[in-house]
């Protein structure tokens, strides 16, 4: 089953909106099978973004990641990569569509609320790189035959 890593940044947690992020990923029919709430250290910032060292926003990207508290996720279920992405919007919600998370809730590209894995492979390195196998629970919801 495909899972995918999904984080709410400083900003979606000093505002608030918590449970308005995770409501819409649960009514969607996502599973939840990983969830910790911690202050990210510098070192986990640098390997999170590493694609992005060369970047000349880097330096402002770690520097905003470890600000304040973060809600760390891993969501399961078919398409769960690719449709985590659409229900998140662009990544400057200016651009993002009314009705995405970012799009309804954000102005700045700096402060987009939520990160989530951009493909297979980045969704199965960050899952591994924030989370260990048995911090991972293995569950079905019994409501499940209610959705496929
Ligand atoms: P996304 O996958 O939508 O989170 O976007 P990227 O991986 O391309 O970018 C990672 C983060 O870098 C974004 F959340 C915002 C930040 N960023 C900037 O601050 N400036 C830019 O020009 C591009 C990205």
């Amino acid at each position: 089953m495909e899972r995918t890593f999904l984080a709410i940044k400083p900003d979606g947690v000093q505002r608030g909106l918590v449970g308005e992020i995770i409501r819409r990923f649960e009514t969607k029919g996502f599973t939840l099978v990983g969830l910790k709430f911690l202050n990210v250290s510098k070192e986990l910032a640098e390997q999170h973004y590493d694609v992005h060292r060369e970047r000349p926003f880097f330096g402002s990207l770690v520097e905003f990641i470890t600000s304040g508290p973060v809600v760390a996720m891993v969501w399961e279920g078919d398409g769960v990569i690719a449709s985590a992405r659409k229900i998140i919007g662009a990544t400057n919600p200016l651009n993002a569509e009314p009705g995405t998370i970012r799009g309804d809730f954000g102005i700045n590209i700096g402060r987009n609320l939520i990160h989530g894995s951009d493909a297979p492979e980045t969704a199965q390195r960050e899952v591994s790189l924030w989370f260990k196998d048995e911090e991972l629970v293995n569950w079905q919801p019994l409501i499940t035959p209610w959705l496929k």
